[in-house]
């Protein structure tokens, strides 16, 4: 078996599993150059800033001072399970800098966000910081946002009325396709925030900025998953090793 064509191919995946891993660590990594001791962090969720959670635990075992603030309950557990000192929000209004990941970033440092569900608290803890970070796997840039379902958080209350609305906003800016309600397990996902997520996949959107205001002016829309104007750069991993978009 050592030389079968299977064989080769599952070292390969096994490769290229690691290879993935390995450039979110990368992208961690590089991260880690922009926190300085003492800075009072927004800390992201997901797969690679997990990899910047425990990177920072170890700097923080080393004697590194700073105190974060978390953007899910996931994130939240791993930093009390590595020892990363945290803060609520509200304690800590102002923060120096959030590192977060993303699921699509353009050229322009606009994202999508919010595969992981946390896009409201995500966006709320950017917003209260002075600079945002985020660190991604070459696989998330993109030329233009869409391919990638836009989550859209909603309130419960009126969720039909509201996906409507949306699918009407849509319209109106030449945006079509299914709109469909998250779930997990056999129920519906429910964020940390308690509503509900929808996903759309709209495919292309080459207007994020207008997407973004008609979605803000739906009641029922509490957040959706474009970060607009938010990150102040994007390390960006790839085989090669770290770059950063500006
Ligand atoms: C989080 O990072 C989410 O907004 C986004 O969906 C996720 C990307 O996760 P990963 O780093 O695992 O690709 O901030």
């Amino acid at each position: 078996a050592g030389s079968s064509p299977a064989f080769r191919a599952s070292i390969r995946g096994s490769e290229w599993r690691m290879d993935a891993r390995q450039m979110k660590i990368k992208a961690a990594e590089a991260a880690l150059d922009y926190v300085e001791d003492g800075m009072r962090l927004g800390i992201g969720t997901g797969s690679t800033a997990e990899e910047f959670v425990r990177l920072l635990a170890e700097k923080v075992a080393a004697g590194f001072r700073i105190q974060g603030v978390p953007t899910s309950e996931r994130t939240a557990r791993l930093c009390l399970e590595l020892g990363v000192p945290l803060k609520s929000l509200d304690e800590l209004p102002e923060l120096d800098l959030t590192v977060d990941g993303a699921d699509e970033v353009d050229r322009r440092l606009r994202l999508i966000k919010g595969g992981g569900g946390a896009l409201l608290r995500e966006k709320i803890v950017a917003a209260a910081s002075a600079r945002m970070v985020v660190i991604a796997d070459e696989s998330k840039v993109v030329d233009v946002l869409g391919a990638f379902k836009l989550p859209i958080e909603v309130n419960p209350f009126g969720q039909i009325a509201t996906l409507i609305a949306i699918e009407k906003a849509a319209s109106r800016l030449g945006l079509a396709g299914d709109i469909t309600l998250r779930t997990s397990g056999d129920g519906p996902f429910m964020t940390d925030g308690g509503h509900l997520i929808l996903d759309a996949s709209f495919g292309r959107i080459p207007d994020a900025e207008a997407l973004a205001a008609d979605l803000n002016a739906i009641p029922g829309v509490v957040e959706h998953g474009l970060f607009i104007g938010m990150a102040s750069l994007a390390i960006i991993a790839g085989p090669e090793g770290a770059r950063v978009l500006m």
